[in-house]
Order: structure tokens, then sequence, then C-alpha cells
């Protein structure tokens, strides 16, 4: 096939690919705006490269001209989390979704394939908008923890190297690794609930952080320079002493403060006019 039939055929997947990734990027961050623990840690995605689909049509003995209905992963996402707990989260994100349909999934958490693959894989029907009109696709979203990622990251790019014949000694530190890998998200998932309290009180700090910054900023705006200087100066001193009650108790004044010079702004504004 020319490679300009290559580009035409694999452009809508890569549409695919961005506006996946971006949706799922969105997701962690209307958690982190709401101050809450995302079961997303990362999204990446991938165009399927082209020796590697021909490689797929090889093995699997698929013909060119069936490439788009036989290839399933041609578009594919794939997102971390930090808990086996969190891929159910996901899954169930994924299946609530009106912009995709699934069509398939593979549970290789319960079935671990036996080379050590463990991830939980999700077919879905996607539709973009091209030039040509809509176009309907499948995409596979690749859904495991970070250490499973790690793991399988490592293996894969042993499997480039030996193809098929991974030598026997590697395969078997592969094996025990999987198993590290296996008791590693066992081992945190015993301490999922302090971490995630940790991170959601980290989280929140942040927001309240950055709320009290925006609201000084605005002040400089429509207020004294030197009444905010204070109050900055003062802000600074709270947050040195590490007390999210005090830092808490700061905010609130501070949006009274904020709501009173506001008021005056508008007051000025109307006799101005
Ligand atoms: P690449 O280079 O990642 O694109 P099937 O359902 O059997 O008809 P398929 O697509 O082989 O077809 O299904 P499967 O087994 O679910 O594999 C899909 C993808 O999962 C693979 O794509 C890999 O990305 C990943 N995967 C599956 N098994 C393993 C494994 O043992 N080790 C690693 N590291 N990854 C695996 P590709 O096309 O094989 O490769």
């Amino acid at each position: 096939m020319e490679i300009q039939l290559w580009r035409q055929i694999l452009s809508p997947y890569e549409l695919a690919v961005r506006e996946l990734t971006t949706k799922f990027n969105h997701v962690i961050r209307e958690h982190r705006e709401k101050g809450l623990y995302s079961p997303i840690e990362h999204v990446s995605g991938r165009v399927k490269a082209v020796p590697s689909i021909l490689d797929k049509l090889q093995k699997k003995k698929i013909t060119l001209d069936r490439m788009e209905e036989e290839i399933d992963d041609i578009a594919g996402i794939r997102i971390t989390c930090q808990f086996v707990e969190d891929i159910e989260k996901v899954v169930e994100l994924v299946r609530k979704r009106s912009d995709m349909e699934v069509i398939r999934e593979k549970d290789y958490i319960h079935n671990t394939k036996p080379s050590g693959y463990r991830s939980y894989h999700m077919i879905v029907n996607y539709q973009v908008e091209t030039l040509q009109g809509p176009k309907p696709l499948r995409a596979e979203i690749q859904i495991r923890t970070l250490a499973m990622d790690f793991w399988a990251t490592i293996e894969h790019s042993l499997q480039y190297k030996y193809k098929a014949n991974i030598p026997e000694h590697i395969r078997e530190r592969l094996s025990n690794a999987a198993n590290a890998i296996l008791a590693l998200d066992k081992e945190m998932s015993s301490v999922r609930s302090e971490i995630m309290d940790a991170q959601n009180s980290s989280i929140s700090q942040l927001k309240l952080v950055e709320d009290i910054l925006n609201n000084i900023e605005n002040l400089y705006r429509i207020s004294n320079k030197r009444e905010v200087n204070k109050i900055q100066d003062e802000f600074y001193r709270i947050y040195q002493m590490h007390d999210i009650t005090k830092l808490k108790q700061f905010h609130r004044q501070l949006d009274i403060i904020s709501e009173g010079y506001r008021a005056q702004a508008v007051t000025v504004d109307l006799e101005e006019q």
C-alpha cells in the first residue's frame, strides 16, 4: 500500500487517540478540581506503527482490506492507575460514557496471561468527525496499575528484541518479576486508604492555596496595594505554620474582605456612570 494511503487510513485513528487522551485527562482534571482522588493516574495513547500492523496482519492471516474490521488496537489508549481497585472504577467510568460503546472486554487481571501479563482491556466503538463525514472506528483501552505497566513495558521491549524466542532464563526472571509485581500491588492495596487520605488532603490543600493566591491576585486589581501586601505577608506567615485549619480560616476571612472590596468597586463604578 502507498505511504500516502496509510496516512489517509490512519489519520482518523490519530484524531481518535488525541480526542480520547484529552477526554480521559479531563476526567483527572475534574477529580482534582473537586479536590477528589482520581482513579486515573496517567493517560497515554498511540496509533499502531505500520510495521506492527503488518506483523499482526501476517500473524493472524488477515488480508489488508480487512485490516480495519479485524484489528482492534490501531488506536490504543493506556490508562494507568495507582491501585488495582482503581481499575474497576475506571472500567465502570468507561462503561457509563455515552461517547463510546464497549463491544468487548478482556480481563487479564483475573486471567493472567501465561507470560505474566496483567491488564484490563476494553474495545470500544468510537466516532470521529472527518472532512468526509463521521467515521466510526474501534479503539483499545488498556487499563492497568503503574506496577503492571512497568512490567509490561519491559517485557514488551524484550519481546521486540527476541521476537517469539525470549531465552528461557530471561522468561523465568520475567515470571518472577510478574509475581513480585502482583505482591507489590497487593501490598500497596493494603495501605490504600492511608495513601488516599494523604493524597486527598494534599490535593485539597493545594486547591485551597490556589484559591487564596487567586483571591490575592484579584485584590491587587481592585484595592490598595499596601493593604494587599499586608494580606500577602499574613498569608506567608500562616502558610509556614503548616496548619490547614488556620489556612481555611484565613481563606474564609479573605473571601469576606474580597467581597467587601468588590462591593466598593461596584459602588464607585455606579457613581461614576
Ligand atoms: P503492540 O506492539 O503493543 O501493539 P486477540 O484478542 O487475541 O484476537 P490481540 O490484539 O493480540 O488479539 O489481543 P491481546 O492479546 O489482548 O493483545 C492486545 C495488546 O495487549 C497487545 O498488542 C499488547 O499491547 C498487549 N499484550 C497482550 N499480551 C501481552 C504480553 O504478554 N506482554 C505484553 N507486554 N503486552 C501484551 P500487540 O499488537 O500484541 O502489540
